[in-house]
């Protein structure tokens, strides 16, 4: 007896757990989404949760029905069965009433993904401040800072401790603290609070550039660019990966997205540009603010 609440004690808090922590990785037993750190996620959140009563509700519904008939109809609680064969109005109400709910969940739905696809310069709130490209290779992604003088890096998925991968390069392993499978060797970083305009692409096949926290998934096609956005509003680590089958090593090629604070990520730029050898560009506003 004592042993049993134990293991109830044990799974209630597992279950609080789930809601209360706020990782930006999958956690185990984890039965929620991820939680969100940008709008985008935010709105897909309120989706799915408005989804969920949506789908409970009929859930119900049908139940009630089935067990109504089940219970009230039977050949025992009623021997001699109607003969209706037609109700107008009934066949009016099943037909309209399904209408109304498709038309609940569409409306919300294209609007949602009109905000997700929406990098339009006219709006301020998804105006890009940086560019970043991620080209998915088998099996890792190489990323380009465009705006900031170009650097590019690529980031592979870091080795379990002791496990040495023959198929592969000798590669950094990972280290404690950091999660396996996910931790890559060099994470893309990006500012606190920026507007991130994603372009993503392939050079092999088909992969696709996916962080759950953000919200973000996008394919990257051979010979194509594909565009997103996100801007995330806490500093940390965040976890994805490709997310589209690949190729053997598909579940090997993670994502890392280290946000920090603009001062940092300039000090990061930096740094970037120096070990790459550019020669850091001065932008014309910049120039003419300090009278150049
Ligand atoms: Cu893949």
């Amino acid at each position: 007896m004592k042993r049993q609440i134990t293991t109830i004690t044990v799974a209630l808090m597992l279950l609080l757990g789930m809601g209360w922590s706020a990782m930006a990785a999958p956690q185990p037993w984890q039965m929620d989404l991820q939680p969100a750190a940008t709008s985008r996620m935010e709105q897909l959140h309120g989706f799915n949760n408005y989804l969920l009563v949506i789908i409970t509700a009929i859930s119900v519904f049908v139940l009630i029905l089935l067990l109504w008939v089940m219970i009230r109809y039977n050949a025992k609680a009623n021997p001699t069965p109607s003969k209706l064969t037609h109700s107008t109005l009934l066949e009016f109400a099943w037909t309209i009433i399904p209408i109304l709910i498709l038309a609940s969940i569409a409306v919300p739905s294209l609007r949602i993904l009109y905000y997700l696809d929406d990098l339009d310069p006219a709006r301020a709130e998804v105006k890009a401040d940086l560019t970043i490209k991620a080209i998915g290779n088998q099996w890792n992604w190489s990323y380009e800072y465009p705006d900031q003088g170009g650097f590019r890096f690529t980031a592979t998925m870091l080795e379990d401790e002791g496990v040495a991968d023959p198929g592969m390069p000798t590669r950094q392993q990972v280290k404690p603290g950091e999660p396996r499978l996910l931790a890559v060797d060099n994470n893309i970083v990006v500012p606190v609070g920026k507007v991130v305009r994603m372009q993503v692409t392939a050079s092999d096949v088909i992969h696709s550039w996916a962080v759950p926290a953000f919200g973000v998934k996008t394919d990257g096609v051979p010979g194509r660019l594909n565009e997103t956005w996100f801007k995330v509003d806490k500093e940390g680590i965040y976890y994805g990966q490709c997310s589209e089958l690949c190729g053997a090593r598909h579940a090997f090629m993670p994502i890392a997205v280290e946000v920090v604070s603009e001062q940092r990520f300039k000090e990061w730029v930096a740094e970037q540009q120096a070990a790459a050898g550019i020669v850091p560009e001065v932008s014309l506003a910049t120039a003419e603010a300090e009278g150049r």
